[in-house]
């Protein structure tokens, strides 16, 4: 039996460990172990604190699962007030907050400006008492918040207790709570998955989580703590500037954003703006913009306070993301498919930087989700580059005259009754190119960028085309004539000729574009590029049964059943012959091998001649996947020198296990 020196030492061992690791994972974003390896210190640590229960702190790396459910969240008055910050919506907003600091400091000081985003979460208060974490609040109303305590405690970047020395000992910390886009998007589909509420944005989930009673649920929420600033500090304050106080935070194990800059000028400022507004929709959470700072705490304290918010700090909005705006009416749109989307048609509103007046109501299961009327005022939502959503209705300003929508039982381009498919979710028009709105699309998605790519060939001028009867399906557009393009409104002898040269230009193709522009169900540009590299030719695919297409990397039994239908069908034929006969070409295309379809193989130790990289480049090459872990599935191991527990595995397995002399001498048979 362990007796309990070295069991207490090696518990506070582990909590170390587990301390350190989790602050390089959840602070650093740079692990040094695995999760499995993380989780089986994790696994031993409760395992002893079972057995000593008296052992267990609230700083322990355990107590982050929440607690018991709170009745309400008690009041906590904060020591020093939370501010909010002044807006400038304009560079000339910035030069005019430049101008009345330089008129107040009279010349007198010089100073610097800290940049960092404004993140868009739910502002927090920590405070830290001899080095551990003894109480969380919300701002409230900035004199009074909430007691987050127990839900602050669960936020894996918030340090429990903190690293390092010199830290007051008793010091308030201010940051963000916010949900990164990864952790919103993984709820949100969690949500609908269970017939549960999504939320409406990532700043609405922070605040949701945050706001839970019952902390065990905060604790499956994926939230991040951001420190902004320092709050109260007791005794002497630790540094000279917001710049020092933040890199201090940041050594006592703080996650402090690595976007901050400091600069000299408002200028400068200016560019930060600019540089951050480009990149805003890359970032992997949500800001809603920049926050300047002078970052000298002396010239902060000459400049002070006007009502609640400092005169050394300004916030530049960007943007809106969201807005209000009026339901109008419904368009149901027929896509090359035959589905039928309904698309709302808005009162224009300027959201996200552009004005939007169209936004998809994706299907008759959105609009039942949302609950949405013609008529309602709803919210918008435009994030980056993403299509406009509508994320809710504004449900206490619906109007009396408020219309249910009603999906159509006919289609609206060719008055074909509709199908409705329970298991896609999917209203369709199933009358395919009789359609004369599939027709257009098929037609669009032929010419598009990544398909045939010809140039010039838009979305007005395909409706043109068809409207007017010149074309009926792809294989006529190459038969049109300069002088039949050239009678179509809008359209000139030069624009003619111009079209007609990127008709000609676009029949020089590749295997995989042609395919991918036939828009066979399902077959987007991935599963055209695994077809081709595996078929090689049209007409070895042309002929491929069910099983052959099976055994293509990512086809499955629905894809491999489009494929197989869409040849089956005489005219899809007819069209894939008038191309070939109308000169669209590519080159031949090197097949696949195939000698290891269906096998994985282990590479493990050093491979002293080749190297592992090139061995799975080789093993690919034959077809074969290469994994990293070794189970009953495992064809073969190729083991070198230094080859740990892989090999282990594979031995009490009965896997197949090679040197890398037979894996070479293997290779050198299959050249
Ligand atoms: N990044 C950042 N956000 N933010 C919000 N800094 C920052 N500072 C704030 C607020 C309300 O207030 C200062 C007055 C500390």
């Amino acid at each position: 039996m362990i007796d309990k020196t070295s069991l207490k030492q090696e518990y506070q061992a582990l909590c170390e460990q587990l301390h350190y690791h989790g602050h390089r994972y959840y602070v650093l974003d740079a692990p040094e172990i695995s999760d499995s390896q993380y989780d089986r210190l994790f696994q031993r640590l409760l395992e002893i604190e079972n057995q000593e229960p008296s052992w267990r702190t609230a700083e322990s790396p355990s107590q982050r699962v929440g607690g018991a459910p709170l009745d309400a969240f008690s009041s906590v008055e904060h020591r020093i007030p939370m501010l909010s910050l002044d807006n400038a919506f304009s560079n000339d907003d910035l030069l005019a907050f430049q101008k009345r600091i330089n008129d107040r400091l009279e010349g007198d000081h010089d100073y610097r400006f800290v940049c960092e985003p404004k993140f868009d979460g739910i502002a927090a208060s920590l405070i830290y008492q001899n080095g551990k974490l003894i109480q969380a609040a919300t701002r409230g109303d900035g004199r009074r918040g909430e007691d987050i305590t127990q839900n602050i405690r669960t936020v894996q970047s918030v340090p429990l207790r903190l690293s390092g020395q010199g830290f007051p000992d008793l010091f308030e910390v201010r940051g963000e709570v916010y949900m990164p886009h990864a952790g919103f998007e993984a709820f949100n589909k969690r949500a609908a998955a269970n017939n549960q509420k999504p939320f409406v944005n990532p700043r609405n989930a922070a605040a949701g989580s945050l706001r839970q009673l019952d902390s065990k649920v905060t604790a499956q929420r994926s939230l991040e703590f951001c420190a902004y600033s320092v709050g109260y500090v007791e005794g002497e304050h630790f540094a000279q500037s917001h710049s020092g106080a933040l890199s201090q935070l940041k050594c006592w194990g703080f996650l402090v954003s690595d976007l901050l800059d400091s600069v000299d000028t408002i200028e400068q400022c200016i560019e930060y703006f600019e540089s951050m507004e480009a990149k805003r929709s890359r970032l992997p959470f949500d800001i809603d913009g920049i926050v300047f700072k002078v970052d000298e705490f002396a010239v902060q304290d000459t400049l002070g306070f006007v009502s609640r918010a400092p005169r050394w700090a300004i916030a530049r909005k960007f943007p809106a993301q969201e807005e209000i705006t009026e339901l109008e009416s419904v368009e149901f749109q027929v896509g090359r498919t035959g589905a039928i989307t309904p698309v709302a048609k808005l009162k224009p509103v300027f959201v996200g930087g552009v004005t939007v007046s169209n936004a998809t109501l994706h299907n008759r299961e959105e609009i039942e989700r949302l609950s949405v009327c013609v008529g309602d005022s709803v919210v918008i939502r435009r994030a980056g580059d993403v299509i406009p959503q509508i994320v809710a209705v504004v449900e206490s300003k619906r109007p009396a005259d408020a219309q249910t929508i009603v999906f159509p039982k006919r289609c609206p381009a060719c008055d074909s009754i509709l199908s409705v498919n329970d298991d896609e979710a999917a209203i369709r028009c199933d009358a395919g190119l009789s359609c004369i709105a599939q027709v257009k699309e098929a037609i669009r998605h032929f010419a598009s960028r990544d398909a045939m790519d010809v140039d010039g060939l838009g979305e007005k001028l395909v409706d043109q085309l068809v409207d007017a009867k010149l074309i009926t399906d792809v294989a006529d557009l190459f038969k049109l004539q300069v002088h039949e393009l050239a009678s179509l409104e809008r359209m000139g002898q030069k624009s003619a000729q111009n079209l007609i040269d990127a008709l000609l230009k676009a029949k020089q193709t590749s295997f995989e574009r042609f395919l991918y522009s036939l828009g066979i169900r399902e077959v987007g540009q991935a599963t055209s590029r695994n077809l081709v590299q595996h078929f090689a030719s049209l007409t070895a695919l042309q002929s491929a049964s069910i099983e052959q297409l099976l055994e293509v990397d990512d086809v499955g039994p629905i894809v491999a059943a489009h494929i197989v239908h869409f040849f089956e069908k005489p005219e899809n034929l007819c069209t894939v012959n008038a191309l070939l006969d109308a000169g669209v070409v590519w080159q031949d295309v090197a097949q696949k091998k195939t000698d290891l379809a269906g096998q994985t193989w282990v590479l493990t130790g050093t491979l002293e001649t080749m190297g592992r990289n090139e061995a799975k480049a080789k093993l690919l090459e034959l077809g074969a996947k290469v994994s990293g872990s070794v189970s009953k599935k495992t064809t073969r191991v190729v083991a070198g020198p230094g080859a740990g527990s892989k090999l282990a595995k594979a031995e009490s397995l009965g896997v197949d296990v090679w040197t890398e002399d037979e894996f070479r001498e293997f290779l050198q048979h299959h050249a």
